[in-house]
């Protein structure tokens, strides 16, 4: 072990040899809470050992934009783990790759092919509208019963990043669909698990539980992506690009026709899958969750949600749908969505960072190789930087006029921010806005009679994921009346 305790290092939580810090981690399941914790003690900046792995835990954004901003290109590495190495075949993707050239290609292509499908363009709206008509259609057939809205919401925004990626969309009830929904949850649940084999590899060739989950999992997800990888393989003619994956295979054949990429980088099919499995994977786990996050404060808060819908009586009225050129309008909505982001980030960890230099943060000295992990839960629950930060409070997001939407605060990166930034963002957000502005319309969203209101309590995980709840989804008497 090198050392990593002298003069100038952030102060360490104590290491035993072999486990390292485990014994203090261990028995917390929810880690973005203990290592916000650990703050009293250690100071908002301090450094622990993951078995043999020196890890540097950044807790005060200040620091975080040092490290995503600042000194965004030292610090863009991603660690290589048991779990994620078979998640994306050793790092053939984009989200869990090293930097280099390459990621720094597929970045670049990915980028490119959603701005031309989606951003900017009339299409993504439709497809969203499209899915929230049908969304709607589902909860008022429903109405009055007491419904789990994960599948439902799951479901839309799937058919979204499918009509995206593949040009296809799922019905209700579909085998493929129900599939998908199982051995995703599967994946959310084992990913983040990674300690253990990642500290003892040696414990993967022994039987464990999440390593054998994950691994059938990702089996079920492999063949379906390689299952729309071959079809779109086959009717690809090169002029009529449809979908993300046509773009891929376009932009590939031309890169190798005139050598853009530079000799010895080679873009496989396993770099096209694990691409489009990215986006697949990120579009589908990050959007569903920050849908239940706000249905469940919704519910909580119901004098927000009212707000919401007064905001939308008087700016759209009833007559037609919300669309994306209304999002000034309805800065409420705007601001409920952002506050939403905050309390609950969908990534309270993002994903560890690797220094690739020895380098600094603020007044510390880092070595290279060392993992970086931003605690984001802290930074959206600094009481230096908000007032009161466990209370849902939309408002803050707004001025005096309860117009402009701003953030009082600079502690908040629901996307991370810098050369690693969340490459949907922008579809994410046009997602969230146009579901949200769709439901409220048309549905007042309740907890269901005799039933107490559900755990504001997430659980960790590569995703902060929402616990199960059930909702009655009523249908508005003013909507009722106009239509
Ligand atoms: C990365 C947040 C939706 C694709 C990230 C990161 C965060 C984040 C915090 C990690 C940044 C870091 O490690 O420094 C969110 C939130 C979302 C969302 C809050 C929804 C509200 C999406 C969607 C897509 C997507 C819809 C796909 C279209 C990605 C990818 C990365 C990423 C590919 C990896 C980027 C890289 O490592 O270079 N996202 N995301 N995300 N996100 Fe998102
Ligand atoms: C979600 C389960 C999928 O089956 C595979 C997958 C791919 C990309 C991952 C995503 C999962 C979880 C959320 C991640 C995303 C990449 C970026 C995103 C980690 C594991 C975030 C929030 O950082």
């Amino acid at each position: 072990r090198r050392d990593t305790s002298g003069p100038g290092r952030p102060r360490s939580l104590p290491a035993l040899p072999l486990v390292g810090s485990l014994l203090q981690l261990a028995g917390h399941p929810q880690l973005h809470l203990r290592l916000w914790r650990l703050q009293g003690r250690y100071g908002s900046l301090y450094a622990l050992w993951m078995g043999s792995h020196y890890v540097v835990v950044v807790n005060s954004y200040r620091h975080a934009r040092e490290v995503l901003l600042k000194k965004g290109k030292a610090f863009a590495g991603r660690p290589r783990t048991v779990t994620t190495d078979l998640l994306s075949r050793g790092g053939k993707d984009i989200a869990f790759a090293s930097y280099g050239p390459l990621w720094k290609f597929q970045r670049k292509l990915v980028h490119a092919a959603l701005s031309m499908f989606g951003e900017g363009s009339l299409t993504l709206e439709r497809i969203i509208c499209r899915e929230a008509a049908s969304l709607c259609e589902t909860l008022s057939a429903a109405q009055d019963m007491a419904l789990d809205m994960g599948p439902e919401l799951t479901r839309a925004v799937t058919n979204v990043v499918c009509s995206l990626c593949f040009n296809s969309s799922y019905r209700r009830g579909d085998p493929e669909f129900e599939a998908m929904l199982e051995y995703s949850q599967g994946i959310v649940d084992t990913v983040a698990k990674e300690s253990l084999v990642d500290i003892f590899p040696w414990l993967q060739i022994f039987p464990n539980k999440d390593l054998a989950l994950l691994k059938r999992c990702l089996k079920v997800r492999d063949q379906l992506l390689q299952q729309k990888f071959t079809e779109h393989k086959e009717a690809f003619c090169g002029d009529a690009v449809k979908d993300l994956m046509d773009a891929l295979l376009q932009v590939r054949l031309s890169a190798e026709s005139s050598s853009t990429l530079a000799p010895g980088l080679e873009l496989t099919d396993d770099h096209l899958l694990m691409t489009v499995g990215d986006i697949f994977g990120a579009g589908v786990e990050t959007t569903t969750t920050v849908l239940k996050w706000a249905v469940l404060y919704l519910l909580h808060y119901p004098e927000v949600q009212r707000k919401i819908q007064e905001e939308m009586d008087q700016k759209i009225g009833l007559v037609r749908h919300p669309l994306l050129s209304d999002r000034p309008l309805l800065p409420y909505l705007e601001a409920t969505i952002s506050e939403v982001l905050r309390i609950r980030p969908v990534s309270p960890l993002l994903i560890p960072h690797v220094s690739l230099a020895d380098t600094s943060i603020g007044e510390y000295s880092i070595p290279k190789g060392a993992r970086v992990v931003i605690n984001l839960w802290s930074v959206h629950h600094d009481e230096k930087e908000w007032d009161k930060p466990e209370e849902f409070n939309p408002g803050r997001f707004l001025d005096e006029q309860g117009q402009h939407i701003h953030s009082p605060s600079p502690s908040y990166l629901p996307f991370g921010a810098g050369i690693r930034v969340c490459l949907g963002k922008v579809l994410a957000k046009m997602e969230l806005f146009l579901f949200l502005a769709w439901v409220l319309q048309r549905f007042t969203l309740e907890c269901p009679q005799d039933q107490p209101l559900p755990s504001l309590e997430g659980k960790f995980g590569v995703v902060l994921q929402v616990q199960k709840f059930r909702v009655k989804a009523r249908l508005r008497d003013a909507w009722r009346v106009a239509s």
